[in-house]
């Protein structure tokens, strides 16, 4: 398969992650677009694509690909944004002790509040990490109560810097305020009822509210910007299957459908799709299926080659095109991940450059 080489930069996105979706915030500040100024690969965190596992070690996201430049700190994509186009003014016009309070705000945004935040949001995750919370012996409850009160002594701080001019430095939003804002949409989304009613948070409600309502956090929470489902790898192979079957092969231990309505026994092989291929496929043979009925599954042609499988590009009747075809019935183990088709697949903004 030929090696891809972007000319775009490329930005490995999570929908819902805060870190992703401020870096998405000052790109699409900058003036930038997905489709037309970069490409938007929007990945799972249960299955990351190889080229973002190649492109950063820790594979954490938001990661941007610039030609032969890295940047995979959230904060270095927002700054990297508006060093192409700062119009609004969030890091340009401050001075440098401004500056320097945004920085300390995002610090203490990244550091101490995340982790309040993280603990009270995921006490299951973090069970067992007795290193910088309270006492052993609290029950679990406790510990989630410790940490939701860290975290509203945070937000009390901030809230209570923006009594003099709406903003946290002052009188317009600053790279801190779209910094933070994710993390503070992320807490509220945790405990709605603390935040709407603690009264000493009003005026952070409102600057929230101002955020919600406005337009610049909508457009990074929807296509060209974010999609419900992975950017599907180009080094990936895909089959589509009826979501019944998916699960049942899954209990059996291997999946034995050629294609819809047709077993691996009557056609001799599994037809699979290249990533290119996958939208005229479900437009061919499963379109008129309802939403959720068909699962994309994406193979790992590595793990087939270790279990001894055979995929070969076979023309496929009718078509000049050739296709891969697995020889061999499919071991779960070898889908790297499954997702509900959805028809965003088939959007433009979705395909490759
Ligand atoms: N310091 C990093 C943190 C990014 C981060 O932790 N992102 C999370 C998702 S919200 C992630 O990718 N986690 C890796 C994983 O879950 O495998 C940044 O600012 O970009």
């Amino acid at each position: 398969m030929a090696v891809e080489r972007p000319v775009a930069p490329v930005l490995y996105s999570f929908r819902r992650c805060p870190y992703a979706i401020r870096a998405r915030l000052a790109l699409a500040a900058a003036g930038l677009r997905p489709g037309r100024d970069l490409e938007l690969r929007e990945v799972s965190l249960q299955a990351k694509p190889p080229e973002l596992l190649e492109a950063s070690a820790k594979a954490t996201v938001p990661v941007l690909v610039d030609g032969a430049a890295v940047i995979d700190e959230s904060l270095a994509v927002m700054r990297w944004a508006l060093e192409q186009c700062d119009h609004q003014g969030w890091l340009s016009g401050w001075s440098r002790a401004e500056v320097a309070a945004m920085e300390a705000l995002i610090a203490e945004n990244d550091g101490p509040f995340k982790h309040h935040l993280d603990r009270f949001k995921y006490p299951d995750r973090f069970a067992r990490d007795g290193a910088s919370g309270p006492e052993t012996g609290e029950t679990a409850d406790a510990r989630r109560g410790h940490h939701r009160q860290a975290a509203l002594a945070i937000l009390r701080r901030w809230s209570g810097r923006l009594e003099r001019g709406g903003w946290l430095l002052g009188t317009r939003p600053s790279l801190a305020d779209w910094a933070l804002l994710p993390f503070v949409r992320q807490f509220r989304l945790a405990d709605s009822q603390a935040f709407d009613a603690a009264s000493d948070l009003e005026p952070l409600r409102f600057w929230l509210g101002r955020f919600l309502a406005g337009p610049e956090l909508a457009v990074v929470l929807d296509p060209p910007w974010a999609f419900r489902s992975p950017w599907p790898s180009p080094r990936w192979l895909y089959h589509l299957a009826l979501r019944s079957e998916w699960q049942t092969a899954r209990a059996e231990g291997a999946y034995r459908r050629s294609t819809r309505g047709r077993s691996l026994e009557e056609v001799g092989f599994i037809h699979l799709s290249q990533a290119h291929q996958l939208a005229a496929t479900h437009g061919r043979f499963y379109a008129d299926l309802a939403p959720g009925a068909v699962v994309v599954l994406a193979i790992d042609p590595q793990r087939l080659a270790a279990a001894g499988l055979e995929v070969r590009l076979e023309p496929a009747p009718g078509s000049g095109e050739l296709f891969p075809h697995l020889h061999g019935a499919l071991p779960p183990a070898a889908v790297v991940a499954a997702w509900p088709w959805r028809t965003e697949h088939g959007s433009p903004m979705s395909q490759r450059w």
